[in-house]
């Protein structure tokens, strides 16, 4: 078999978590992934999906996954035996800053003459710093839209030719660093594709089902992604994806949104493939009013089966929710109001009201939503531990109020980091933000930390590191026993949670008694390592509780074979 010209790896967030003992914390139990950030960037797939459009062979390998799915794995070996013209390691969340540069060394060491290009939103920020520090990287790819200037620079590697013109990259020439113009930055997203078909036959093409798999758990409760926008209108202060950090970070001064008529093609070609959810990236109603409906009435048009789940970032009215309802076969709703403190969530960049938030509730619950989901957050600027509690509190109204109706609320730390790049972080003071960490070194040294308390890279002026540690603990405890005592969950899982939430708030103290004793010492590490890997997971709340469908990728695998069959 051909050797593929480019192998894009995706690392664990801790390159070596199977041996090292860390607290990683409550850090992942709203999003799919587990602690080590195990999910690739949706932008590998479109990726692979241009360059092999041109003739180039990639291959996807996510390491992280590969690591969990099986202890015999040896990553290193694996790296060994790949032989491309090019490695693309993503640095596009910075959690992952320790896995992507401890992977990056592993390639460089097994082929030194093989360059490496990183990408991603971090390695984007911190292109300058990777590459005068990081000898081993070669390129770092900028930007939101890589795709292009990525088949650039295949075509040049590949015939010798010079990079000057290859839009968004900054490379090494001995000593120099050249930063190319970041002008590769489309208008609209119809050119992208997320082929899902491409994926499933590179899974027969290199025998590797869990080098593609986006995470752990993706067997049991499989997810698609619609990619309708890059960029966002909105401006909520803690974020890199904001509409000022996309201006300031990524040249990106509006969003570039796929035409709803593509949108909706990528949600039933999702469905040719697979059986679960589609979840569509970005509120549907950012681009107008009238893209919402196109999209719905061509989503309609296509008799949609799959649960589709649509995110909404303001409160919508009876009318859009009925207009979902009759679109979709099945779907769910997300919203993310962070806190029940009007002021706070204001400060936060989202100054909507409650009222609107349980109206929108109730609008789509009556309109037959299958779940509406409700995202509320610890670490935002004006919000006190004893807001945090306000809201726990306001939660069990909530689910009075929505009593056998499927509204979930949900609540989780902001964390490991702060975002680079948003608004908070660029301008601390200004939002109420201390931030402990500025270089991509300083959040390197955070990673080695024994706990999540230790590795968070900011406090508030209104909490501490401490104070946003327990009221997250505190906070868990509240929504389980408020679930507990409502019937939504039994006695049996409600202690479980409280049991692990308990162990994880002892463990957490007993190592900041290490720390404060200068340790821990290796020998302390190793004792702690069965503890720390066991309570990192669904702390907060189980993570089933955000399984969107019934399905597991069974179901799909005739859809799959039939998918093979037409060589699609
Ligand atoms: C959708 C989304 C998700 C999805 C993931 C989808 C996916 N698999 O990509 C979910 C909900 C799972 C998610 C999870 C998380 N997310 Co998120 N997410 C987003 C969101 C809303 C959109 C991202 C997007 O549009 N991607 C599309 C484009 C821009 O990226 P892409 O196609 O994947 O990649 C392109 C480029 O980035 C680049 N690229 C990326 N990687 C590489 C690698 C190489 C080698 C190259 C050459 C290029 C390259 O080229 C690609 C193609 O053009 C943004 C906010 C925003 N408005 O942007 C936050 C955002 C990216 N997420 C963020 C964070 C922090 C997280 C979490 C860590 C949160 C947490 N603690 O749980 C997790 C990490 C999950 C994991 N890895 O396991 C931050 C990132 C900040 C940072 N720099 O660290 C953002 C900016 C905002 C935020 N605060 O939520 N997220
Ligand atoms: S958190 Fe706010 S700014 Fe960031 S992507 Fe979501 S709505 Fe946009």
């Amino acid at each position: 078999m051909r050797s593929p010209d480019l192998v894009l790896l995706h690392p664990p967030s801790i390159m070596d978590f199977r041996k090292r003992a860390v607290l990683l914390g409550p850090v992942s139990d709203l999003i799919p992934s587990t602690p080590v950030f195990e999910m690739y960037p949706i932008g590998f797939t479109t990726i692979a999906s241009l360059l092999e459009s041109k003739g180039f062979q990639v291959r996807i390998a996510n390491i992280a996954n590969k690591m969990l799915a099986s202890e015999r794995f040896d990553p290193e070996r694996f790296v060994k035996s790949l032989d491309p013209a090019l490695f693309g390691i993503d640095l596009h969340w910075l959690p992952h800053v320790q896995g992507s540069l401890e992977l990056a060394k592993m390639v460089k060491k097994h082929h030194p003459e093989t360059p490496i290009v990183m990408g991603g939103f971090s390695a984007s920020y911190y292109h300058e710093e990777i590459l005068k520090n990081h000898a081993e990287i070669d390129f770092v790819m900028r930007g939101d839209s890589t795709e292009l200037p990525m088949e650039m620079l295949m075509d040049r590697l590949t015939s010798g030719r010079p990079l000057d013109a290859v839009p968004n990259l900054s490379w090494r020439s001995g000593e120099k660093l050249n930063i190319n113009p970041l002008t590769n930055v489309p208008d609209d997203l119809d050119d992208v594709e997320v082929d899902y078909g491409l994926m499933v036959r590179k899974v027969f093409r290199y025998m590797d089902l869990d080098g593609h798999l986006p995470y752990k758990n993706w067997k049991s409760n499989p997810m698609s992604i619609a990619l309708g926008v890059r960029g966002c209108t909105h401006n909520c202060v803690n974020c890199q994806g904001s509409c000022d950090s996309f201006a300031r970070n990524f040249g990106r001064d509006k969003p570039a949104y796929r035409s709803p008529e593509k949108l909706a093609e990528d949600v039933a070609k999702a469905e040719e493939y697979l059986k679960g959810a589609t979840f569509v990236v970005g509120d549907i109603r950012q681009a107008g009013r009238s893209y919402a409906t196109k999209f719905l009435s061509e989503l309609k048009q296509r008799k949609v089966k799959n649960e589709v789940v649509l995110e909404l970032f303001t409160p919508a009215d009876k009318e859009f929710a009925q207009e979902v309802a009759r679109s979709t076969e099945r779907f769910s709703v997300q919203m993310s109001p962070e806190t029940h403190d009007e002021a706070v969530r204001k400060a936060q960049g989202k100054p909507y009201t409650n009222v609107g938030v349980e109206k929108s509730a109730e609008f789509f619950l009556d309109a037959g939503c299958n779940r509406f989901d409700l995202f509320y957050m610890i670490g935002l600027p004006k919000q006190t531990a004893d807001s945090v509690a306000d809201t726990v509190r306001y939660t069990e109204k909530l689910y009075e109020k929505f009593k056998g109706k499927r509204l979930y609320p949900f609540i989780s730390p902001l964390a490991p980091f702060l975002d680079p790049g948003g608004n908070a972080f660029e301008y601390p003071e200004k939002h109420g933000f201390k931030v402990r960490a500025r270089t991509l070194e300083d959040h390197l040294k955070l990673a080695d930390k024994p706990s999540w308390k230790h590795v968070l890279n900011y406090e508030t002026s209104w909490m501490t590191r401490d104070e946003i540690v327990d009221s997250t603990y505190t906070a868990g405890l509240g929504l389980n026993e408020i679930k507990r005592k409502m019937g939504l969950i039994t006695e049996d899982v409600a202690s479980g949670t409280r049991e692990r939430i308990e162990a994880a708030m002892s463990l957490s103290s007993r190592i900041d008694s290490m720390v404060a004793d200068g340790g821990p010492t290796e020998k302390d590490l190793e004792s702690l390592k069965a503890e720390t890997a066991h309570l990192s997971e669904s702390t907060v709340c189980a993570k089933e509780e955000l399984d969107w469908s019934e399905s597991s990728y069974v179901a799909s695998f005739p859809r799959i074979a039939w998918s093979l069959f037409r060589g699609r």
